[in-house]
């Protein structure tokens, strides 16, 4: 086809488009001919018409999408590397890794490399959180890498503000998958049901180091520096009288040894950390490099100090970033080792930390139940610090065990366990009072460490409180204060240790974590009946052991009192229990029973001279008759909870990142929430 177009001068002009057809061009009978060559060309014909504008546009959107293509094919690249990389094992889990890289990331990886039951852990070595601002506590120039608040990047927020909004979206997809509900328990549909791995792992840094905050310091209140002067009393008298021993006697102005171990001191050190007394801490950490040597012909409790030194080893490490003390931690840890060489696995009581000997009790070859399965937090942290997976071995072979054994009753554990064959001994008496106690605890914060996963402690710890409830539960009169009595061959005794009063911080804890609700309401009757075991009494101090009245009787109180249990050791688990209280509903009462107990403390327990002490008698407020000692847990537990109780920064130990062992030592939980 030709067009010609008309013009108005000069030699006529080819004003149009000449177009020859070959044979292959032409369009044939069918009308159609879609031949590559052909719709090259038309192509290119319908290119050349367009405008030199509209042909820029078109040139500019190519390269645009020619860079974002490059940009996404180098990231997916990287992804997909990382998954390939990974074992069979590994990407069985995969669907996880958008989950566990979102989680929280402001506290410290999991393990990096976890057996094929855990691969979650694996799966979030392989994405390590970025490194967030930090607000450290504490002394300032024992700070790792204490970033200045004024100095810190532009960049480090905007990696805070992008983590924080992945956060949103895992905590979306996070209560999608959470269906599952065992009594009220939220649980991920996939987790499994072992406890975390044993074939452990590469060594993790402490929490201090990853662990990044940047909110502004919370100011230090007028009962906080109450508890700081408590505290700077208690450690004049431990420093002029008992300096590396392990308690004081303020009273004889001098100390008695249990270990051996400079138990106060090493109890004491987060503590200090915590509360910001730099000077003291600096003392102190001074004399366990020089001082604390582990390598003595001593006999020790593998229990307590393993919850006392270990722990609070551990915690210091985790606070300070030292590694010192991880050091110091290690060579404990595998000074108690020779305690699980047992016929049974199920520990002996006493270890000699110098010459790797174990040993029960002289009377008996049982163990108490609560200090066997009350050393796991600690000894599983240790594994995943030091890489070596026998700690960690070790302690859950225990927990195993305990799981499968008969002799409970509805989850309630008797008090004595036999080191060579494995069984419960003494069957029939249940408490949750001495012996028995930290069972329970630890059932529930293991659970909480290890990431919700090794369902097994849940079902025990459920179980449990429901056996609580089902025989251990009574009202008094005539107040109705709900307590925790204890069974002994079917017969109710309205008997209750001051060690109970774990129970409703415990409880609290749990329902925080998604347990059922109603632990929360009993936690709270609880967390009454124990202030009143403080209000009804003569000083405002708790005996050890008080008997409920099940019956009203004309002039009594609720709380009866045996002339053999009215001592006051000091002890934390009321004030606990009002800091977890105080920390989940806010309600300031708590505070204020808190501050009582302070004041009681103060009034009938501080010794001039310097140092606190334990009581006979809560009930002669003119002579409380001092007994001469203050224990280690008065400043490793007492003290430090009252700090917390008192404390509005909820970010002062942070109960989604830390779990506390028994003796009020903060550890990190290994998937923060
Ligand atoms: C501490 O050593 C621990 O809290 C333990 O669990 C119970 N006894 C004391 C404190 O009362």
């Amino acid at each position: 086809a030709a067009m010609y177009s008309g013009s108005t001068a000069g030699p006529p002009r080819r004003d149009f488009i000449s177009v020859t057809l070959g044979p292959e061009d032409a369009v044939g009978v069918s009308g159609y001919n879609n031949s590559k060559a052909w719709r090259r060309r038309s192509c290119w014909r319908k290119w050349k018409q367009l405008s030199r504008l509209q042909r820029s546009i078109i040139l500019f959107l190519f390269a645009f999408l020619a860079v974002c293509g490059v940009i996404s094919y180098t990231s997916m690249g990287e992804a997909w590397k990382s998954i390939t990389n990974k074992s069979l094992d590994d990407q069985r889990t995969e669907q996880e890794i958008p989950r566990l890289k979102l989680a929280n990331p402001a506290v410290l990886p999991a393990p990096q490399k976890a057996d094929a039951n855990h691969g979650d852990y694996h799966e979030l070595s392989l994405q390590k959180p970025p490194k967030l601002p930090h607000v450290r506590r504490g002394p300032s120039n024992l700070h790792i890498k204490a970033p200045q608040r004024d100095t810190r990047l532009k960049t480090q927020h905007n990696t805070m503000r992008a983590v924080e909004e992945l956060v949103e979206v895992d905590k979306v997809e996070k209560t999608e998958k959470s269906i599952i509900s065992w009594r009220g328990a939220v649980i991920e549909p996939d987790q499994s049901t072992e406890p975390p791995s044993n074939k452990i792992m590469e060594p993790e840094k402490p929490s201090s180091v990853e662990a990044e905050d940047q909110k502004e310091p919370v100011p230090i209140n007028e009962r906080q520096l109450a508890v700081i002067e408590a505290f700077r009393h208690a450690w004049k008298g431990y420093k002029d009288f008992a300096w590396g021993h392990d308690e004081l006697k303020p009273l004889s102005k001098s100390y008695s040894e249990w270990f051996g171990l400079g138990l106060t001191l090493i109890d004491a050190l987060d503590t200090m950390w915590i509360l910001g007394l730099k000077e003291e801490f600096e003392e102190a950490r001074k004399w366990v490099a020089n001082d604390l040597v582990f390598d003595k012909n001593v006999d020790v409790n593998l229990f307590e100090s393993t919850i006392r030194i270990l722990g609070g080893l551990l915690s210091t490490y985790h606070l300070s970033g030292d590694s010192l003390f991880l050091e110091k931690a290690k060579d404990i840890g595998n000074r108690l080792m020779p305690a699980f060489k047992t016929p049974s696995k199920i520990p002996y009581s006493d270890v000699n930390i110098g010459r790797g000997t174990a040993h029960p009790p002289r009377w008996t070859s049982d163990s108490t139940v609560a200090e066997v399965t009350s050393i796991q937090l600690e000894f599983r942290e240790l594994s995943r610090l030091t890489g070596d997976e026998k700690f960690q071995k070790a302690v859950d072979e225990v927990m195993k065990h305990v799981h499968t054994l008969s002799g409970k009753n509805d989850g309630l554990v008797p008090m004595f366990i036999n080191t060579n064959s494995g069984q419960f001994t003494h069957l029939g008496v249940y408490t949750l009072g001495a012996r028995a106690d930290s069972y329970y605890e630890y059932l529930l914060k293991q659970w909480i460490q290890g990431g919700k996963k090794e369902n097994e402690l849940l079902e025990d710890y459920m179980r449990a409180i429901e056996g609580v409830k089902k025989h251990l539960l009574q009202r008094s009169e005539p107040k109705k204060l709900t307590f925790v009595g204890e069974l002994a061959h079917g017969h109710f005794s309205a008997k209750m240790d001051h060690l109970v009063c774990f129970l409703p911080g415990t409880l609290a804890l749990g329902a925080h974590n998604g347990l059922a609700a109603d632990h929360m309401r009993l936690a709270e009757t609880l967390i009454e009946t124990c202030y009143q075991m403080y209000a009804q009494v003569e000083t405002g101090l708790s005996p050890e052991i008080v008997h409920f009245n099940l019956h009203a009787q004309k002039g009594h109180k609720d709380v009866e009192i045996k002339p053999a249990d009215r001592h006051n050791l000091l002890r934390p688990e009321t004030v606990e229990s009002l800091f977890y209280m105080y920390r989940f509903t806010g309600d300031k009462k708590y505070q204020d029973w808190g501050w009582e107990i302070l004041q009681n403390f103060n009034r009938y327990t501080r010794v001039p001279t310097g140092g606190y002490t334990s009581i006979n008698n809560v009930q002669n407020p003119s002579n409380p008759e001092p007994r001469d000692k203050m224990e280690s847990f008065f400043l490793g537990e007492t003290l430090k909870y009252m700090f917390l109780l008192f404390s509005d920064d909820i970010d002062l130990i942070n109960l989604d990142k830390y779990i506390f062992n028994t003796e009020a030592h903060p550890l990190p939980i290994w998937v923060p929430a």
